[in-house]
């Protein structure tokens, strides 16, 4: 793993894509600080100061594209899952690939895919991590209940230690991971899969759609059923 740390940037995950010629498979770019950090669609993600976890996995792990990649978010929820309880600390995934402690947003994934024409150049894939925040940083916002690893200890989290722990998990099994897809991980997601068996409001791009959520299956979807038809969505929001 190549690391490197940068001390303020617009995103890293700009900085990636950007730089993703010259950066190897498997470097990691940190930032201590985020001017413009970014979230799905439109969304921003929050700097809440220094201390706290602004980092994008660059990945370059085959010439074409597989569908595999598109579960690496998934992926890396469970890696996140497991190094906050090691914390002490209870986790939830909201899918895809939200972690919460106790409902509250507490880590945010952005995965990118990076083309040049047809063909496939790599995976940018971003994740920011509440470490160290200050409880009215916290509750500023918008739009989501959100939380930190030190409100939730009560104590303050060594970032790098966080950092360390994170980046080690992450590639352990990733080539496992690779192999094998979503089932590899499967019954970790689903034991954390706080949405299930719940009546759920999902917005797609363009429709929404209501029903129980059954299940997560092997391709990492989310499987609704409503009035007895079941309807598998690939991409969107629980609301
Ligand atoms: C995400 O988007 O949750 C993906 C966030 C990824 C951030 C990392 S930081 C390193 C890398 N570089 C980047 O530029 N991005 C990645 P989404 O699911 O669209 O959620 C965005 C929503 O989460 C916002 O609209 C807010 O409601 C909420 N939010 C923003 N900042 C937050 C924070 N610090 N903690 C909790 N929730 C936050």
């Amino acid at each position: 793993m190549n690391l490197i740390t940068l001390e303020t940037v617009d995103s890293t995950n700009i900085y990636a894509k950007n730089n993703l010629k010259d950066l190897e498979d498997k470097s990691v770019i940190h930032a201590l600080r985020q001017t413009s950090g970014r979230g799905r669609l439109t969304r921003s993600w929050v700097d809440l100061g220094e201390g706290n976890l602004f980092l994008s996995f660059v990945l370059k792990p085959s010439d074409t594209f597989s569908s595999v990649y598109s579960n690496l978010t998934q992926y890396l929820s469970v890696v996140l899952c497991k190094v906050i309880e090691e914390y002490g600390i209870s986790t939830q995934i909201k899918w895809p690939n939200d972690v919460l402690v106790d409902g509250k947003k507490i880590a945010g994934i952005l995965s990118e895919t990076v083309m040049q024409g047809n063909s496939f150049k790599g995976l940018v894939l971003g994740v920011g991590v509440n470490l160290n925040a200050k409880k009215e940083d916290i509750d500023s916002i918008p739009d989501k209940i959100a939380t930190a690893l030190n409100l939730e200890t009560g104590k303050s989290i060594d970032m790098y230690d966080f950092l360390n722990t994170l980046t080690e998990r992450f590639f352990e099994n990733y080539n496992q991971f690779l192999e094998q897809g979503f089932e590899f991980i499967k019954s970790d997601y689903i034991s954390r899969a706080s949405f299930l068996d719940t009546e759920i409001c999902v917005k797609g791009f363009k429709n929404t759609a209501t029903g129980i959520a059954k299940t997560v299956n092997n391709a990492g979807e989310l499987v609704l059923e409503n009035n007895g038809k079941e309807i598998v969505l690939t991409i969107g929001d629980i609301l």
